[in-house]
């Protein structure tokens, strides 16, 4: 390629790039009195800056060829900081590598742009093979805390057995998303863990973590189910004593496992907690995302848990590398009480979708809870429309 076609073909690419970055967002019109999701994904690999991917000098690659592209963009922590929302991204590389990269915008629903440098982040005495899945909380301790999943090779696996990993959870801590100083990764004694996410206040005085203690690195086993524990330090974190506070449950959608999403909001009413629990099918296991409350005052105290899932898969978002799932890790709010709800579809790319802390909490405190069986199931039903039958015949009466 000459060098004026190749500048002709960078300058294609870059606008290509802005004009997906500067594309607005729209609602859905139609919702479930919920939340409402927006039209777009707000990530995908596409919204990756060409100089991630390509070398851009013409003497060093004449071809203008990809040299290292991105796989996918989904699985994002969320934070308000200084007026903008940031995401701290999940991204994975061609080369199936997930690390951590901030996006920017200025509304939380569209025009996301990241950072120009991927977050670089530290390593302990034994690195990480694999870092994904951050939740960043900022602890009333002043830190904006990151806690996500690191993964190493199994060292008691056979040598032909080149998948085995080992799951623990990794903390680090920054000011401002860009500096940030890693710290030993959480002791706990209930095996691996996944899905573990800090309690953004003191508890008795100390940290809290919700965790998801596994047996295996994908089937958690006996263990699974969201847990609860208290460490006296977050520069080195233990919890010596974990209890379950939202346990796997046969025959619902989260009979196979759950985890804790983003760190919970605190409503008047209790803490607001958005999780995954999945099941089995004949196709695969299913993710999607449900809600529950826990008290004021004892935030391992579940007080409501409507029955059911919140968001699940729908559409295009069925489809991708790891298809049939929704995983959320971060939300934000805003001064008018409106929650950002950032969720990923099928480890593929992130999305949005829009509710309020009204909303959310009316949805959990009155939803039935899972009935457990056909005919409770059917029970709710049908007082739910002889309650509206009964209404509309009165009203027209
Ligand atoms: O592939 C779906 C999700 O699987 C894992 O979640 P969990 O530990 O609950 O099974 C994580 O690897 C997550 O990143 C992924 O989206």
């Amino acid at each position: 390629m000459k060098e004026k076609r190749f500048n002709e073909e960078v300058a294609r690419l870059f606008a290509h790039y802005r004009r997906l970055i500067d594309t607005k967002n729209e609602q859905e019109n139609v919702g479930n009195g919920i939340f409402k999701r927006y039209k777009k994904p707000i990530l995908t690999a596409a919204h990756v800056p060409p100089f991630w991917k390509y070398d851009l000098d013409y003497r060093t690659n004449p071809l203008l060829i990809e040299r290292m592209g991105i796989n996918a963009v989904f699985n994002a922590g969320a934070i308000r900081l200084n007026g903008r929302v940031l995401l701290v991204v999940r991204m994975e590389g061609v080369d199936r590598k997930s690390f951590f990269a901030v996006a920017e915008s200025a509304n939380g629903v569209d025009q996301f742009w990241f950072w120009d440098y991927p977050i670089t982040m530290p390593e302990t005495s034994d690195p990480d093979t694999n870092v994904y899945d951050m939740r960043v909380v900022q602890h009333e301790d002043g830190w904006i805390y990151g806690l996500f999943c690191t993964e190493r090779k199994d060292p008691g696996s056979l040598p032909s057995d080149t998948s085995s990993a080992i799951a623990q959870c990794g903390i680090a801590r920054t000011r401002d998303l860009k500096t940030w100083e890693r710290l030993e990764d959480l002791k706990t004694y209930t095996g691996q863990q996944r899905n573990v996410v800090l309690h953004p206040e003191f508890v008795q005085g100390k940290y809290a973590f919700y965790t998801r203690p596994q047996q295996g690195f994908i089937d958690v086993g006996s263990g699974g189910g969201i847990g609860w524990g208290l460490s006296d330090s977050m520069e080195r974190a233990e919890v010596r004593e974990e209890i379950i506070i939202d346990d796997r449950v046969y025959h619902t959608i989260k009979e196979v496992k759950n985890g804790l999403g983003p760190a919970p909001i605190k409503t008047h009413h209790g803490w607001l907690h958005l999780a995954h629990g999945v099941r089995n099918t004949a196709a695969g296991l299913r993710y999607v995302l449900y809600l529950f409350m826990t008290a004021l005052e004892s935030p391992w105290k579940v007080i409501h848990r409507p029955g059911g899932y919140f968001l699940a898969p729908e559409g295009m978002e069925r489809v991708g590398d790891v298809s049939n799932v929704v995983f959320s890790n971060g939300w934000v709010t805003d001064e008018e009480g409106r929650v950002f709800i950032y969720y990923a579809s099928s480890d593929t790319r992130l999305h949005v979708a829009i509710s309020s802390i009204e909303r959310l909490v009316d949805y959990a405190m009155h939803t039935p809870e899972d009935g457990l069986t056909s005919a409770n199931s059917v029970r709710q039903r049908m007082a739910l429309i002889k309650h509206n039958l009964n209404k509309s015949y009165n009203t027209t009466s």
